[in-house]
C-alpha cells in the first residue's frame, strides 16, 4: 500500500512538473542571461597545435589536447610557457570583449585536463603561482574584471582528467590501470583542496563547469567522490551552479543545476529544465593556428536565437593566444553579435521558448516574455520574405500591437488578424543584419492551436510525415540516406493514412501535389486525397530512376511531386487534409510529402 501511494506521488510530481519551468532559485540568472563567454586559455595556447614542428596526432584537432596526444614530457611540456607575454596578457580584455558581444557571465579553463591551475595554487606545484615572477593570478585578475564590469564568472575545472598527476586520469592507463585508492589520493590531494581554494578565495563565483563525458559507472571516479564534490560546492557557495557534465545523472541526483548539451551540439527541442550549448567560432577550443573553419556571425547568431528559443543557453568559446590577444575572427563575430543584441537584446535576455512547434514557421524562431502589460512574443525573421508578409500561425489572439523590435518609435505595422491566423505587413527593407526581431504583443498570455500545419511564406502548406495532426510519434519515418539524395519518407505496404489540420484564410481553389516513389510497373496502387468534403484518386505510377551523384555510379529511386487536382475550400476556417496510401498487394509506395497551394 504505501508503495503504491509512493508511486502515485512520483506519478503526480512527474505529471506536475511536466510543462512547467523547472528552473531552480539558483539557476534563475543563468535562465535569464541566455549567452556567456568561454575561455580556453593555458599552456597549449603557445603551442598552437604544433609541437616541435609536428601537428597535434588527432583529426579532431583541439589544440588543448596537444600535451596528451603528441605524448609530451611533463615537465618539458613547461616550456611553452617561455612564449608568453605576461606584459601583454590581460584578462580584463575578455571580459570587455564579453560584455561588448552581449554576453553576462565568463566561464574560463581554471584547470584544463593538462592539470596546470591558472592560479596560484597551494596544493600543487603545477600552476601559474610556481612559473611566473612576478606571480600570475588569472583567475584573480578575471575574478576582478567580471565584478567590476558586472559579469558572473564561471570555472571550468577537469575534474577526471588530469594529465600530470601520476594518479590522475589519462586515457593511457587504459594500457596500465591504477587502483581506485590511488586515483581517490589524487581526488583528496587535488581535486578537493584546489576546489576550496577556488571556492573560497575568488568572491563569488557564479557556476563550476564540469566536464566529463560518459558516465561514472564507465569510469575510474566513483559517485561518493561526485558527490563530496558537488557537496562541497553547496557548503562553500550555495549560490554557485554545478553543470550536467559533473558525471552524475539526474536520476542519481536531481540537485544539479543545468544540462550540458555535447560539443557544439545545439538544442532540438524545448525543455523546463535549464541547458545550455558550449560552442566554438571555428573547431578547436584552445588556439590553433591552422583552425580556419570559422563559423559565420549569422550562424552563430542563429544558434543562439534556436537556443533560446527552446529555453537554452549559449556559451560560445574564445581561444586567446598565448600574449592573451583573442583572434580578429572570433573578436569581430563576437562583436558583431553584440552590435545585434545592443538593439535586438530584449528578445534574448530572459527570454523564453513559446508553445508552438519549433519547426512550425520556415521564416525562423519565436521567443516570448511576460510582460507588466500582457505577453510579447518575438518573431525572429531570419529570412525577410519576398513578399513583405509575414504570416503568424497557431496564436489565438488577436494582437494590441505589432511593431519592429528595432524602431524605437515603435511605429504599428499593420495587420490583419482572424482566428488562429495573423498576416503581418512587412516593410520591404528588413532593418537588421541577419536576423530581424517582429514584437507581437498581446493583452494576456494567448492560447495556441497545436498541431496545425502553418502556411509558409510562398502562401503554401507542405504537408510532410513529420507534420501530421495525430500519431506523430508513431510515424516510421525513414531518415534520409546517400547524402541526402534519397529525401525522408515513408514506406507504406499496406494501406495507411496521413491526416493534417490546416488553417484556411483565403478561400478558394487550391491544387494539391504529391511526391512518392514508385518502382514497380504493376497498376492499382492508388493514393487518395480527402479535403473539404471533396476526394481527388491518383493512380500511383512507377517513378523509375535517378542519377543522385554524377559520375560514380550513384543510381537511385526517383521521387516524383504528381499533380493531383484541385480542391475548392469555399470557407475560411480549419479543415483537416486526410490522404490515404493504398498500395497494391505487394507493393510499397514510399510516400515523401504534399503541396497544397
Ligand atoms: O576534452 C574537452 C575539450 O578539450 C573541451 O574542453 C570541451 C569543451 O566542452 N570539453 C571536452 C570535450 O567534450
Amino acid at each position: 500500500m504505501k508503495q503504491l501511494s509512493l508511486l502515485f506521488l512520483s506519478l503526480f510530481i512527474c505529471f506536475s512538473v511536466f510543462g512547467q519551468n523547472q528552473t531552480n532559485e539558483r539557476a534563475k540568472w543563468f535562465a535569464d542571461a541566455r549567452f556567456g563567454m568561454f575561455i580556453h586559455w593555458g599552456i597549449y595556447s603557445s603551442a598552437e597545435g604544433y609541437w616541435k614542428g609536428e601537428k597535434l596526432r588527432n583529426d579532431n584537432d583541439y589544440a588543448e589536447w596537444i600535451f596528451y596526444r603528441n605524448r609530451i614530457e611533463k615537465e618539458e611540456y613547461l616550456t611553452l610557457l617561455d612564449n608568453f607575454d605576461w606584459d601583454e596578457i590581460d584578462p580584463e580584455e575578455w571580459v570587455i570583449l564579453a560584455k561588448k558581444s552581449g554576453m553576462k557571465y565568463v566561464t574560463i579553463t581554471a584547470k584544463h585536463h593538462d592539470g596546470f591551475g591558472l592560479w596560484d595554487s597551494k596544493v600543487s606545484n603545477y600552476d601559474l603561482g610556481n612559473y611566473t615572477n612576478p606571480k600570475r593570478d588569472i583567475i584573480k585578475e578575471l575574478a576582478d574584471a567580471c565584478k567590476k564590469h558586472g559579469l558572473k564568472l564561471g570555472l571550468y575545472y577537469s575534474h577526471w582528467l588530469d594529465w600530470e598527476h601520476p594518479f590522475g586520469w589519462d586515457h593511457t592507463k587504459e594500457l596500465n590501470p591504477i587502483s581506485q585508492e590511488d586515483y581517490d589520493k589524487y581526488w583528496q590531494e587535488k581535486v578537493i583542496p584546489q576546489m576550496r581554494e577556488l571556492l573560497t578565495n575568488y568572491g563569488e563565483i557564479g557556476m563550476i563547469w564540469f566536464d566529463m563525458w560518459i558516465d561514472h559507472s564507465q569510469a575510474i571516479v566513483s559517485k561518493e567522490e561526485l558527490m563530496q564534490l558537488k557537496n562541497l560546492i553547496r557548503e562553500l557557495q550555495p549560490n554557485c551552479l554545478v553543470n550536467s557534465r559533473l558525471g552524475l545523472t539526474i536520476e542519481e541526483d536531481p540537485d544539479i543545476d543545468f544540462k550540458t548539451l555535447g560539443d557544439n551540439q545545439l538544442g532540438d527541442k524545448k525543455e523546463d529544465f535549464p541547458w545550455q550549448s558550449p560552442a566554438t567560432v571555428a573547431h578547436s577550443w584552445g588556439f590553433h593556428s591552422s583552425d580556419t573553419q570559422w563559423k559565420s556571425t549569422s550562424t552563430l547568431l542563429k544558434s543562439l536565437i534556436n537556443n533560446v528559443s527552446l529555453n537554452g543557453n549559449f556559451m560560445l568559446n574564445i581561444g586567446p593566444r598565448a600574449n592573451g590577444d583573442v583572434p580578429f575572427e572570433i573578436q569581430q563575430r563576437m562583436l558583431e553579435m553584440g552590435e545585434w543584441l545592443n538593439v535586438n537584446g530584449e528578445s534574448i535576455y530572459g527570454a523564453e521558448a513559446f508553445d508552438l512547434d519549433k519547426d512550425l514557421h520556415d521564416w525562423g524562431k519565436i521567443t516570448c516574455k511576460k510582460t507588466e502589460n500582457g505577453e510579447k512574443l518575438f518573431l525572429h525573421v531570419f529570412n525577410w520574405p519576398l513578399s513583405k508578409k509575414l504570416y503568424l500561425t497557431g496564436v489565438e489572439a488577436k494582437p494590441e500591437k505589432i511593431y519592429l523590435l528595432a524602431d524605437k518609435q515603435k511605429s504599428p505595422l499593420h495587420f490583419n488578424c482572424e482566428n488562429v491566423f495573423t498576416e503581418i505587413e512587412l516593410p520591404s527593407l528588413q532593418p537588421d543584419p541577419y536576423v530581424s526581431v517582429v514584437v507581437v504583443e498581446y493583452k494576456t498570455k494567448p492560447e495556441i492551436e497545436d498541431g496545425l500545419v502553418a502556411k509558409n511564406q510562398e502562401g503554401g502548406f507542405s504537408l510532410t510525415p513529420l507534420n501530421v495532426f495525430e500519431k506523430r510519434d508513431e510515424m516510421q519515418i525513414e531518415k534520409k540516406e546517400r547524402g541526402g539524395t534519397i529525401p525522408e519518407h515513408v514506406v507504406v505496404s499496406e494501406s495507411q493514412k496521413f491526416s493534417w489540420k490546416i488553417y484556411v484564410d483565403e478561400p478558394g481553389k487550391k491544387s494539391v501535389d504529391i511526391s512518392y516513389s514508385f518502382q514497380s510497373k504493376k497498376g492499382s496502387s492508388i493514393i487518395k486525397v480527402i479535403a473539404a468534403g471533396d476526394n481527388l484518386v491518383h493512380e500511383v505510377k512507377n517513378t523509375g530512376k535517378t542519377v543522385g551523384e554524377a559520375n560514380s555510379r550513384w543510381v537511385i529511386d526517383n521521387y516524383k511531386s504528381n499533380s493531383l487536382g484541385e480542391f475548392s475550400f469555399a470557407e475560411k476556417g480549419f479543415y483537416i487534409v486526410e490522404l490515404e496510401v493504398i498500395p497494391a498487394e505487394g507493393e510499397s509506395i514510399l510516400f515523401q510529402w504534399g503541396w497544397l497551394k
